[in-house]
């Protein structure tokens, strides 16, 4: 199909760095955006494709707490992590930059001092969640609390991720600051929104009317966010990790990652044309009617991509609208949901260990399996027989079959082709229509199909040299074996030019074996890519098969995680076994009051306390010295277990009873002590 425009911008999801990609984010955006452009680069259209990692945000800054360092060294840990992972898998940005550039950082301020400038903007006083202890109020992802759906106790204030329910902070049940876990209250803000309530009428004919073409996945939602009524949404944030606002009077703010994040694919295409004039101007590329914009994302993003950022493109004027934003649901992994938290993932750069050279592999598979129009599952069976059934017996098959005999009857020379056969003429046939097969496919952003359709070719070429039989041939009737691989070898021409999208690596190596000098999208469905005459390369195995023991390996891997999620989430909540009444009344649990506390020496984690139980003085060890200085404790008035067996220490010393303290989700200890004052030795029932 021509494409009416002059140039094809094409973006990818700017990835957050703050922990490696795995397998879901290939599947879901950079796979299919690398088909794309390697698609229409061999077309000879202009192309450029666009990348980078999205650096700010709030995972980024509870990231590098957990660590202890800053988020500058999260970011430029997994920004050069990522990129890498992408360069090794060919995805084949031509810029990969990030949102923490100096360009960026003056691009985005100043397109949102424009927007300022120009009053588009409502500026609104409200409500926000504020940590009194940090002084600090906190953005949604930064609040936990209960989930009011299905009271999951760590939901966090923009999503539950147990129920899946999108959320507001002010919609849980006792909020908390994640990181510290202490209890919040509201104060006044002031912030800035985009009125997206304005720009209601004009995305329903954007979307609803003039892009209808656009997947159903990613239409129905834009339909249900414009059904639900667009609100003001804000732009700005109370961090100290982002883009600062701008402003005067802003101190403290920065710009919500959402708002700079799609306006860095802006600034790294200035990035790359800058350094690049010959690419053209970065206006060129972003305001030209003539240029195209398409957007690859996960189903997450739609959002975003259709109606936030269109919005603000709208309002900033000038600039080019999405055409099309295929969008893709999810992956899972062995039936379950990926995720980082739980490692229940393939990390692409352990992939590359593990499986080195097998790039084109995971690429097929993922291809093959892409959830473009539903969730779809990643299985390590499916990935092994999509390898050795197709990839090996199929594609490398016919390949192999072809150069071999090659090699062996002509000395790696194409032979003359004689007068063709029905059969022959009939397969030569059957690629003719490829090219449009695959184009229609390609343009309508259907990958699984048009490689599918790949696949098919190499399919027809298999059969027909199994059907052909040269190597029998060769015995009777010789020159009828150099027509035969001479369309053999034609036709894996072919193949190294339709799978160039789909497997570079492969389709490469296929090339350097045929010596092919020319390589364009045109010439798919050609059968004279190679002169009778032409010196081949030698050949060798375009792809291996795996065995049973390298999948059971990464079986076992993912079940060990399986097994050690499960342990620890056991570890961490289990509801202990019912016990009788009268078992309960064996424990004599009573109030004591700290006379004394004191470090214990060599022994790092102990405190020892002096007890007054009512009766006697006892003293009691427990190991809660890293959450308490001793003379905080002094004077108060804690509970104890008062008919615990004593319990000798290594160096003499003997703990008569165990103080009772509540450990907190993220295993913070505190003791626990009595509402008012109670006479020592008073019993707890
Ligand atoms: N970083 C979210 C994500 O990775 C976000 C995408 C930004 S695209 C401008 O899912
Ligand atoms: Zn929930």
């Amino acid at each position: 199909m021509e494409n009416k425009f002059k140039r094809t911008l094409i973006t990818s999801a700017l990835p957050y760095a703050n922990g490696p990609v795995h397998i879901g984010h290939l599947a879901g955006v950079y796979v299919p955006a690398d088909i794309y452009a390697r698609y229409l680069r061999l077309k000879g259209e202009s192309v450029l494709f666009i990348g980078g990692s999205d650096e700010h945000g709030v995972p980024v800054t509870i990231r590098a707490k957990k660590e202890g360092c800053t988020p500058q060294d999260v970011v430029d840990r997994y920004h050069n992590l990522i990129k890498k992972s992408f360069a090794d898998f060919g995805i084949s940005f031509d810029v990969y930059s990030r949102t923490t550039s100096a360009i960026h950082h003056k691009f985005a301020a100043d397109f949102f001092r424009k927007l300022y400038d120009e009053g588009k903007f409502v500026e609104l006083e409200s409500e926000q969640y504020y940590d009194e202890a940090e002084h600090q109020f906190l953005t949604d992802r930064n609040i936990r609390g209960e989930c009011p759906r299905c009271h999951a106790p760590e939901a966090y204030g923009d999503q539950c991720e147990k129920c899946g329910a999108t959320l507001s902070p002010d919609e849980l049940i006792n909020p908390y600051n994640a990181a510290t876990g202490n209890p919040l209250v509201k104060r006044l803000t002031k912030h800035w929104y985009l009125p997206l309530n304005d720009y209601q009428p004009w995305l329903e004919k954007w979307i609803l009317e003039e892009h209808k073409e656009w997947r159903p996945n990613v239409y129905g939602q834009c339909k249900s966010w414009l059904d639900g009524g667009l609100r003001p949404r804000a732009v700005t944030r109370d961090l100290d990790w982002g883009i600062p606002v701008p402003v005067e009077g802003a101190e403290g703010k920065v710009l919500y990652v959402w708002f700079d994040a799609p306006i860095g694919y802006i600034s790294n295409t200035k990035e790359l044309c800058d350094a690049h004039p010959e690419l053209g101007t970065w206006q060129q590329w972003w305001q030209d009617p003539e240029s195209r914009l398409i957007h690859f994302i996960g189903k997450d993003n739609i959002v975003f991509h259709c109606i936030v950022f269109p919005s603000m493109l709208k309002a900033h004027g000038d600039y080019n609208l999405p055409d099309n934003v295929p969008s893709n649901e999810f992956l899972n992994l062995e039936g379950d949901k990926i995720s980082t938290s739980r490692n229940h993932a393939v990390w692409l750069n352990e992939y590359l260990e593990e499986l080195p050279g097998k790039q084109d592999v995971l690429r097929y598979v993922l291809t093959a399996n892409a959830p473009e129009t539903k969730d779809n599952d990643f299985t390590w069976k499916d990935f092994q027989a999509r390898n050795n059934n197709e990839l090996v017996a199929v594609y490398g098959n016919f390949v192999n079959r072809a150069l071999q005999l090659t090699q062996k009857y002509y000395n790696g020379i194409v032979p003359e082709c004689g007068e063709l056969t029905d059969i022959d003429k009939a397969t030569l046939d059957e690629f003719k229509d490829v090219k449009q097969n695959v184009e229609k496919l390609l343009d309508n952003f259907k990958f699984r199909d048009a490689q599918k359709e790949a696949m098919n070719l190499a399919r027809i070429g298999n059969k027909y040299i199994a059907d052909e039989e040269p190597w029998k041939v060769i015995k009777t009737d010789p020159e009828r074996v150099k027509t035969i691989i001479y369309i053999s070898l034609q036709l894996t021409a072919n193949l190294a030019i339709a799978f160039e999208p789909f497997l570079p690596f492969s389709s490469k190596k296929l090339r350097e074996m045929l010596n092919m000098d020319t390589f364009r999208w045109e010439d798919l469905g050609s059968t004279t890519l190679l002169p009778a005459g032409k010196q081949l390369a030698k050949p060798s195995l375009l792809f291996e098969k795996i065995e049973d023991d390298v999948i059971q390996f990464q079986l076992d891997k993912l079940e060990a995680t399986r097994k050690a999620n499960l342990a620890a989430n056991a570890k961490a909540n289990p509801i202990k076994e019912t016990i009788s009444f009268d078992d309960f009344q064996k424990l004599d649990i009573r109030v004591g009051t700290v006379l004394e506390c004191e470090r214990v020496p060599k022994m790092k984690k102990l405190l020892k306390f002096l007890i007054d139980d009512g009766l006697n003085k006892r003293t009691i060890v427990s190991g809660i010295s890293q959450w308490y200085e001793p003379d905080q404790l002094v004077g108060k008035q804690v509970l104890f277990v008062a008919n615990l067996t004593p319990r000798e220490f290594k160096n003499g010393l003997v703990s008569e009873g165990m103080i009772l303290s509540a450990e907190d989700w993220d295993g913070t200890i505190s003791v626990t002590t009595v509402e008012h004052n109670v006479k020592p030795g008073s019993q707890i029932s």
